[in-house]
């Protein structure tokens, strides 16, 4: 059995965006994995893995961290089970987008669920959290919330291209999901899980993807604690 360390969140929400990639990619290789939800501001728990951020998992004796670096040892250790990128153009692709939705995408959706996310953390990590986000923020929690409806269009404009590409394909990936869905997913789920706001126009292209997404693998990802 797989272990995977990820961020544990108020009244049992798993909040950590990047683990829920690695989650999806778990389940899409039909691979069991426990769960060891960890606070943010405890580095001494994860300090095995040689890092700072979760996720990360154990594999037998095999530790690997970097959500981007669990989906290449998962594809590689169990290349019989389904394929995560559909081989090497694919994968060569799926880090393309990789890098472009946690440098592009990401950065436009951090500020608009922020101060929502903030009231959903462990207490323990009120004040590691604050002092965190409001570094990636170059502002308080409060001044980004203030702004939340500028900055949720912003977003919106940015996602306009989504909506045509899912209105296109069923999936990220083509005609079934596969890890660059896993990709973008993550970013919806850790925003429903973080704040009451829908940030995505109801039965448009990219709502109706998310609802195909939320019905994977029996409601995997659609029964956990949310905002
Ligand atoms: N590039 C890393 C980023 C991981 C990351 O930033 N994880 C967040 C949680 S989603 C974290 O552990 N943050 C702890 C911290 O910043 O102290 C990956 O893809 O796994």
């Amino acid at each position: 059995m797989i272990t995977l360390w990820e961020l544990k969140g108020k009244d049992g929400r798993r909040y950590s965006m990047f683990s829920w990639r690695t989650k999806m990619a778990l389940k899409h290789k039909g691979l069991d994995y426990e769960s060891v939800p960890v606070l943010m501001s405890d580095k001494a728990t994860i300090a095995f893995s040689g890092g700072k951020t979760v996720p990360i998992i154990r594999d037998g004796d095999k530790v690997v961290r970097d959500s981007w670096a669990i989906a290449e040892y998962l594809e590689d250790r169990y290349p019989e089970r389904p394929t995560l990128f559909g081989g090497a153009i694919g994968r060569g692709m799926a880090q393309a987008f990789n890098t472009w939705v946690d440098r592009t995408l990401l950065a436009l959706l951090m500020p608009v669920i922020v101060a929502d996310l903030y009231e959903r953390v462990d207490p323990g990590d009120d004040a590691y959290f604050r002092r965190q986000f409001e570094g990636f923020l170059k502002s308080t929690l409060e001044e980004a919330r203030a702004r939340r409806d500028e900055l949720a269009k912003r977003l919106d404009r940015q996602l306009d291209a989504w909506q045509a590409v899912l209105k296109r394909q069923n999936f990220v990936s083509g005609a079934a999901p596969a890890y660059g869905d896993y990709i973008l997913f993550s970013l919806f789920q850790w925003a429903r899980i973080a704040s009451p706001h829908e940030i995505i126009a109801g039965g448009s292209p990219l709502a109706l993807w998310r609802e195909r997404m939320l019905d994977l693998y029996d409601g995997f990802a659609r029964d956990v604690p949310t905002a």
